[in-house]
């Protein structure tokens, strides 16, 4: 049964909150603009595109609209971890984990499920508890039972264990492996196919790209798995890397797991550099991705590539790594990074349109399109932005963009509301800023053809006549 049916009151809060990303919905994948995103261009690829939501940034219609636009796949960075979902014994927070699975399923996306079995960020009560063999075997089985029954038919693959390893490829003294011992694996990975028989499950880990000795150690324990039946389908490929370091061997590596039959994805791509950044460090930076990215296509078994984060700012890297920044595809101003351009390139994918530029504008290699103003003596487009409704603590606009003489391929109105008066429920555009506010075209409605009007509109939580100033429109 799907979570939506089965949460309906969930559901319903959390849809209103995010109904202005709701808009994307499938319709994304049918937009014209064939892979101008990196979910649109990694789909022609037969793969996902996906990215790790931090919770507390959904409720940003910012940050929720470029994960809605850009992702294919959704991993929750924090809130299905142990500390996060059972915090104390017997007693399940589900709001984090809801709330993503919702955002997914309103804007066609799959969800990664991070993770079960991991020896941190565990909640007091479990690492702390002095437990026999049966009793954490026990309270292992009801945390992946619930857990992975929850989300039974939502939830597409597993992280069931993560970060099992010691680098010299001998096991990891998890309270797991001091407790049950080596057998805790293959158990863990029964229950959760116990839970969702349809689930992928994994095993996951990080400094496992290349072939190395922690690779070989995994390696050995996945082929003796699937010798005993035990229900595992893939391995996951964290990918925290460090700038110019792709391991050469990572094709071949991700090839040889995948020639055992199981499926590989890269689950948790970051490239950090040494702070501050430059030029020349992005550069490598775009290569390094682009490495990454033909490694995985290279492999068919390489189902897809999740980023372990949005905006550079949201990364985890500068609180662990002194000195080191920067690892992720966008900058803290939502902009694309030489990385994302040439992470789009390597999928396939082309940041213009596939359309032609009818305003003399030019697609700069960032991906914006700069508008050069008048060709044959029209404008690219023409907009307006009018209050249609307001009441205590609210008001209704509409958006028009009209093309000019010639068809446009994007567009993008800025205007002015009043100081602070922010978009809090948007449709039919994607919106940014607070007071000069700037609504781009949604993946499926930048195509206008000459002389044509289409519409947008949002919500603000600002009440009172206003009439909007400051309109312009770029295509
Ligand atoms: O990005 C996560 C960060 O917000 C948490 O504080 C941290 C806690 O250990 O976990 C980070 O994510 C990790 C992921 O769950 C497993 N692989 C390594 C990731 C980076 O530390």
């Amino acid at each position: 049964m799907s979570f939506l049916r089965r949460r309906a009151a969930v559901g319903v809060a959390a849809g209103a909150l995010l109904a202005g990303v709701a808009v994307f919905g499938s319709t994304l994948t049918t937009a014209q603009a064939a892979g101008s995103t990196l979910r649109e261009a990694a789909a022609d690829q037969g793969r996902f595109a996906g990215v790790a939501v931090n919770d507390s940034m959904l409720s940003n219609s910012q940050y929720a609209n470029l994960v809605a636009q850009e992702f294919s796949s959704v991993t929750a960075e924090n809130v299905m971890k142990w500390e996060s979902i059972q915090p104390s014994q017997g007693q399940f927070n589900w709001a984090g984990g809801d709330r993503l699975v919702n955002f997914a399923q309103q804007n066609n996306q799959k969800v990664y499920g991070h993770t079960l079995v991991w020896h941190s960020q565990m909640p007091d009560w479990l690492e702390n508890g002095n437990f026999s063999a049966a009793q954490l075997r026990q309270i292992t089985n009801d945390h992946i039972s619930q857990v992975v029954g929850r989300y039974a038919g939502d939830i597409e693959r597993w992280d069931v264990v993560n970060e099992a390893f010691n680098e010299d490829g001998t096991r990891r003294q998890s309270k797991w492996q001091q407790t049950i011992g080596d057998g805790y694996i293959a158990e863990a990975f029964q229950a959760a196919h116990a839970a969702d028989p349809s689930a992928k499950l994994f095993i996951n880990d990080y400094n496992i790209e290349g072939i190395n000795a922690k690779s070989d150690g995994l390696y050995n324990l996945v082929q003796g798995l699937l010798q005993q039946g035990v229900p595992i389908h893939g391995v996951g490929f964290q990918t925290h890397l460090i700038l110019g370091q792709v391991p050469g061997s990572f094709q071949q590596n991700l090839q040889r797991f995948a020639d055992l039959g199981l499926e590989v994805v890269i689950t948790e791509v970051d490239i950090r550099m040494q702070m501050p950044s430059d030029s020349a460090k992005l550069q490598q930076q775009a290569s390094d991705y682009e490495a990454v990215t033909e490694a995985c296509l290279a492999v068919s078994a390489c189902s897809g590539i999740t980023v372990w984060g949005l905006r550079d700012g949201d990364s985890w890297v500068p609180d662990v790594f002194d000195g080191y920044g920067a690892p992720l595809l966008f900058d803290d101003n939502y902009q694309k990074k030489p990385a994302y351009d040439s992470m789009l390139a390597a999928l396939g994918g082309s940041a213009t349109t596939g359309g032609t530029t009818t305003n003399g504008g030019t697609t700069t290699n960032g991906g914006t399109t700069t508008n050069g103003g008048t060709t044959g003596g029209s404008q690219g487009c023409s907009a307006t932005v009018t209050q249609i409704g307001q009441w205590n603590g609210g008001a209704q606009y509409e958006i028009r963009v009209t093309a000019g003489s010639s068809s446009i391929s994007g567009w993008q109105v800025s205007f002015q509301l009043r100081s602070g008066e922010t978009v809090t429920n948007g449709w039919d555009a994607v919106y940014s800023g607070a007071g000069s506010i700037t609504a781009a075209n949604a993946a499926y409605n930048g195509n206008v053809a000459a002389g044509q009007t289409v519409t947008a509109g949002f919500l603000t939580g600002v009440g009172g006549a206003y009439s909007v100033s400051g309109v312009s429109c770029s295509a």
